[in-house]
């Protein structure tokens, strides 16, 4: 498949809203020793409940390294597609292609992936096979492709609103280790030319001691053109507390690329959630790799869904919050199955649900 030279922008693609009807979602098995507990056991049968979950609602493929091929064939319903891929680990969203359309063809934006910072404050080393996870998602879905070799950039950094808007977080976005040799100007302009947007509008921080550097998928999502969902908590001690109350801020006296004012959806957090001594013990200790100590709190979300088609996967902690959010999602999906998946072990991964997960749009051809 080709690798293209223009730019989205220039021809008239545009980067779909994840709330736009779409073809399917892309997966990766988890195994790696050092980030999952127990080589990924009890990850892998948190993933076969999300991929399950899912394929009720589109095609779903699952991509695994030649040592997991069996045993995630075997663990995953005859519905799901599962394609040998390496991968250096699972976070498809984030290395994956962000796919764009122009309503007949779709095309891949293939960014480089660094771990989340590289060499400054990566999370793990190598990340070549990552990098490649892109252009092989397009080969096998016979997409062409823009690639970008200096601009480091993750499908969770971003949300857009499909008509034009971009929402990011600072923290991540003019992170040290990703694009630093750009000025902020710079990075939007990239952004604008790849997503084809016209309004970035940044917020400052994301979920508090997130290890991507504040992801902005952490903290909000979209749930229709004009209106987000803001992940919140009222405690005032709580560092979260004044990174909410300034996102809250700048995003309701925001107006988006149609001129629209944001309305801001309030989704509660979950209480604190800390890593166990037995939890810290199940994980590798690797130089090069963030180590997981016992008692570290981790980024929690329920901000971090999916949105298939028809359904909405939220991830559940054992929280009295998750009935809350369950309810707060249903009336901002009236029309969508809500689904809650039990996900400690994707978090105790560094990340969560739509983390996990890339959706690939429709296309005529
Ligand atoms: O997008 C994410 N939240 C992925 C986090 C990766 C963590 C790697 N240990």
């Amino acid at each position: 498949m080709k690798k293209l030279t223009s730019t989205p922008k220039q021809d008239g693609f545009r980067m779909p809203g994840e709330f736009e009807e779409h073809d399917g979602c892309w997966i990766i098995w988890p195994e790696r020793p050092d980030n999952w507990r127990l080589g990924g056991k009890p990850a892998q049968h948190v993933f076969v409940k999300v991929a399950t979950v899912i394929s009720e609602f589109e095609k779903v493929t699952v991509c695994v390294s030649n040592a997991q091929y069996d045993n995630a064939r075997n663990m995953l319903p005859d519905n799901i597609r599962v394609v040998e891929m390496s991968n250096d680990d699972s976070w498809i969203r984030d290395c994956g292609p962000t796919f764009v359309t122009n309503g007949e063809e779709v095309r891949g934006v293939d960014w480089s992936f660094n771990a989340w910072g590289g060499l400054v404050d990566g999370l793990y080393f190598p990340w070549d096979k990552d990098d490649h996870v892109a252009r092989k998602v397009c080969e096998i879905e016979r997409k062409n492709r823009y690639r970008l070799d200096d601009f480091i950039l993750e499908g969770g950094s971003i949300h857009v609103d499909g008509q034009g808007t971009l929402i990011v977080t600072e923290e991540c976005l003019l992170s040290e280790g990703r694009n630093s040799h750009l000025s902020k100007e710079e990075i939007e302009d990239v952004l604008k030319e790849y997503l084809n947007l016209e309004k970035i509008i940044w917020i400052p921080r994301g979920i508090y001691n997130d290890e991507t550097n504040g992801h902005v998928d952490n903290i909000i999502h979209y749930v229709e053109p004009g209106k987000v969902i803001l992940a919140w908590t009222e405690d005032k001690n709580d560092p979260q507390y004044e990174i909410c109350q300034e996102a809250y801020k700048i995003l309701s006296n925001s107006t988006d690329a149609k001129g629209r004012k944001l309305e801001v959806v309030k989704l509660m957090l979950p209480a604190n959630i800390l890593i166990t001594k037995e939890e810290s013990q199940g994980v590798d200790g690797i130089d090069g790799t963030l180590p997981r100590e016992e008692g570290d709190r981790l980024a929690a979300s329920y901000a971090n869904f999916y949105i298939a088609n028809g359904g909405v996967v939220f991830p559940t902690f054992n929280d009295p919050n998750d009935e809350i959010a369950r309810k707060t999602l249903q009336s901002c999906f009236q029309d969508r199955k809500i689904v809650g998946i039990y996900a400690r072990e994707i978090l105790l991964g560094g990340g969560n649900i739509h983390c996990i997960t890339q959706q690939q749009p429709k296309s005529k051809k």
